[in-house]
């Protein structure tokens, strides 16, 4: 059967009319997979992964952005803009490129990964690359989105948050409860108050008879929410995150206060470790940013934090595939050359066995 998407999916959650297009190309849906090894740290009942790296360009954005250009769509729009990181430029490029509209980006210079600029680039977007971090290439876009008449598609578009939130609903479709305790990294904090709008939803709608926690985590270089004042000049390895002034920051402190949950902070080596941890023992290779989310848990549950009996879902952003420079220049993994010799070969096998 043809892929449908999440707009056809859940259309009776999602502010769609008769004149809304129902497009996809394959988004959502994406896989919820159980902890092997980092459950064992956390003594916890149930450790699932949500992997929204499996969307088609590889984040989390591509359900807010089906939805915003649907939208736009509707609204006769011909162009998009959008400031970013690189995962909303990647995924704004690759749905103007299907659907026709004409898309601009703009992205802080020499900070996005190369995956990321890369789509940007064969997707055929305009890309714009600004002296200056994400919190003031968005209020560039948002005043010419307003002077040109561009559709704006960054998450202060509110399509851009209904789409998104389709993934707590996946979470409850699948495991038929709500979980304890949602993990989510936070940047602009569009997508912890997607999750939340989401569950709050669900429950509304008496799918599920109780919410989780919201628990989000900054990078400790990016954190504005944790530390109460905008960072000025925000920096982290995790550059997708790497974001002083949230343009969601009051929904973001909402969910947590509404939800009882944290807004906390990791340093990068703890983001370091949690990628390595996940790509090591449980194969799952994914961008930093993502991988604050864990890097908190970890955090906590070495703090002390009781989640015995708790069923906990983290959020995994984005693929590892979007950002190879970080595993290039932070991993130490040594690559072995030999001379192509079946002797020497047979040696090093040898050497390198561990049982
Ligand atoms: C992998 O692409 O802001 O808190 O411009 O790419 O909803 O911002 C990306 C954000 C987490 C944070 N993980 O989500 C952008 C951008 C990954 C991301 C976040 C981003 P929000």
């Amino acid at each position: 059967m043809k892929t449908t998407g999440l707009i056809e999916k859940y259309k009776e959650y999602l502010p769609v009319n008769d004149s809304t297009p129902i497009i996809s190309m394959g988004e959502g849906n994406t896989p919820l997979v159980s902890s092997r090894s980092i459950i064992s740290h956390i003594g916890c009942k149930n450790l699932c992964f949500k992997l929204e790296g499996s969307n088609p360009t590889g984040s989390f954005k591509d359900r807010g952005m089906v939805f915003a250009v649907s939208k736009a769509i509707e609204e006769g729009k011909q162009r998009i803009i959008c400031a970013s990181t690189g995962n909303t430029s990647a995924s704004a490029a690759a749905y103007g490129a299907r659907y026709g509209l004409e898309t601009f980006v703009f992205i802080p210079e020499g900070k996005i990964a190369m995956g990321k600029l890369s789509q940007a680039m064969i997707y055929g977007a305009k890309i714009i690359s600004i002296n200056g971090n994400f919190d003031e290439a968005l209020k560039t876009v948002i005043n010419i989105s307003k002077e040109f008449d561009i559709g704006l598609v960054n998450s202060l578009n509110p399509y851009r948050i209904d789409g998104q939130k389709t993934a707590s609903f996946e979470i409850v479709d699948e495991i038929n409860d709500s979980p304890d305790y949602l993990f989510i990294p936070v940047g602009n904090a569009g997508n912890i108050t997607a999750y939340w709008k989401g569950f709050k939803q669900y429950k509304n709608q008496n799918k599920i008879n109780n919410l989780p926690k919201m628990m989000g985590f900054q990078a400790a270089g990016s954190a504005p929410i944790v530390t109460g004042k905008p960072v000025k000049n925000p920096e982290t390895i995790a550059t997708a995150i790497r974001i002083g002034n949230p343009a969601s920051w009051e929904n973001a402190e909402k969910a947590r206060d509404e939800s009882g949950g944290i807004i906390d902070m990791v340093e990068d080596k703890e983001i370091l470790s949690a990628y390595m941890k996940l790509s090591n023992e449980e194969g799952i290779f994914c961008e930093p940013s993502s991988a604050a989310s864990v890097a908190g848990l970890l955090k906590l549950s070495s703090q002390g934090f009781d989640f015995s009996g708790k069923n906990i879902v983290c959020v995994l952003t984005g693929n590892g595939l979007k950002d190879p420079g970080t595993v290039n220049t932070k991993v130490v993994s040594e690559i072995h050359n030999i001379d192509s010799d079946i002797d020497k070969i047979r040696n090093k096998i040898t050497s390198l066995m561990e049982r």
